[in-house]
């Protein structure tokens, strides 16, 4: 009967051990300080430096990675340093024309400071790309008039999200926020606004799908100054640059805003995925010929390698990035901050 005592044994044991785990469960939700451990959690959120800082790990191996192979590469710093440094830069999604820039720049500094060391040029470089991201006018000129925020773009580049997350973010900084769906291209584009109003807990004005965006606008500014409203942010329909009708659609509400609040809209904001790396760039180029554009939302941060192209975007095209986003979460949105920026993509980079 051995067999048996040890299964029996055995069952014992699985008991008292399950008896344990029972017991050590029981303690840890009655010790006080477990219970605040687990309070403590959903408050623990990751900073939103932290996301930047991980969303652009991509970009910054992108850049870095290779960069540090040329400067590696090279004992002293001469012309085929230059020219294998220009090409990095130009696979980095930096662009051409910011490319070549920054090798001027740098050479001239190699010059004037008597670099020969790879290592201090690379310094120079991060001094380099801070100065340009830094040289913009980065913050959304608001008031309470209603203040009004265009948000235009193409398809899928994350206009409404942004919306959504914008509208919580200037409702966490006592505005009080309205929406206005004229995205009104899709019964879809309506109901995913009216989500985003309810996440974010602001109003929003909607008309029927199909109807005219420049008649929301027009209610949605009314319904801001019956209401109290201080903000009012509009989506758009998906456009490009080259859809004459849609253009026109934009100027029409444009012409709205400015006799309904005796202004221009206080920012017209381009949504751009930074994913798309240079497409991004011409898309930026486009608008910027057909719209008074007076800043970027570039999303997408997170997870792409082409985060580059927010240097480029400042050098080339001169229209400051306001806001970045670095995943689908209501949070995942800042006001862009170059220092912030620079340094998230720095860090882990003697
Ligand atoms: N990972 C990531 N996804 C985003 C971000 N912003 C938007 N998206 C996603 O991109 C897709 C398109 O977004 P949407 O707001 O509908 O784009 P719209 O067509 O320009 O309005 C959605 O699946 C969003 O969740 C972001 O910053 N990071
Ligand atoms: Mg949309």
């Amino acid at each position: 009967m051995l067999w048996f005592n040890k299964k029996e044994k055995t069952q014992k044991d699985i008991i008292e051990d399950v008896l344990k785990e029972v017991e050590k469960e029981v303690e840890k939700v009655e010790t006080p300080e477990t219970f605040e451990e687990v309070q403590e959690k959903p408050v623990m959120k990751k900073s939103f430096f932290a996301k930047l800082k991980e969303g652009l790990s991509k970009t910054r191996s992108a850049i870095f990675g290779r960069i540090d192979s040329v400067f590696s590469a090279f004992k002293t710093v001469d012309d085929d340093l230059f020219e294998e440094l220009e090409e990095t830069l130009i696979m980095a999604d930096i662009g051409v024309d910011t490319s070549v820039f920054m090798i001027e720049e740098l050479k001239k500094r190699a010059k004037e400071k008597h670099i020969t060391e790879p290592a201090d040029l690379k310094t120079e470089l991060k001094d380099v790309i801070s100065e340009i991201l830094s040289g913009q006018d980065s913050v959304c000129h608001l008031d309470d008039n209603p203040s009004v925020i265009m948000v235009i773009g193409v398809n899928g580049v994350g206009k409404t999200t942004s919306i959504g997350k914008m509208a919580s973010f200037y409702k966490s900084k006592g505005r009080k926020v309205l929406l206005a769906a004229a995205d009104t291209f899709r019964a879809a584009a309506i109901d995913q606004l009216e989500i985003w109003a309810e996440r974010a807990g602001v109003d929003i004005i909607k008309h029927q799908e199909g109807s005219d965006p420049s008649a929301v606008v027009f209610d949605a500014i009314r319904a801001a100054k019956a209401r109290g409203a201080d903000l009012v942010i509009c989506d758009t329909a998906g456009r490009l640059h080259n859809k004459k009708n849609l253009m026109e659609e934009l100027s029409k509400t444009a012409r709205v805003i400015e006799r309904e609040t005796g202004k221009t809209a206080n920012e017209v904001l381009l949504v751009l995925d930074a994913s798309t790396g240079q497409n991004a760039l011409i898309q930026a180029r486009e608008f910027k010929n057909a719209a008074n554009i007076t800043g970027v939302v570039l999303t997408k941060l997170d997870g792409t390698a082409k985060g580059g192209v927010v240097v480029s975007i400042a050098k080339e095209q001169n229209i400051p990035v306001k806001f970045v986003g670095v995943g689908e979460g209501i949070d995942d949105i800042q006001p862009f901050s170059a220092s912030d920026f620079a340094e998230a993509l720095f860090s882990e980079v003697n």
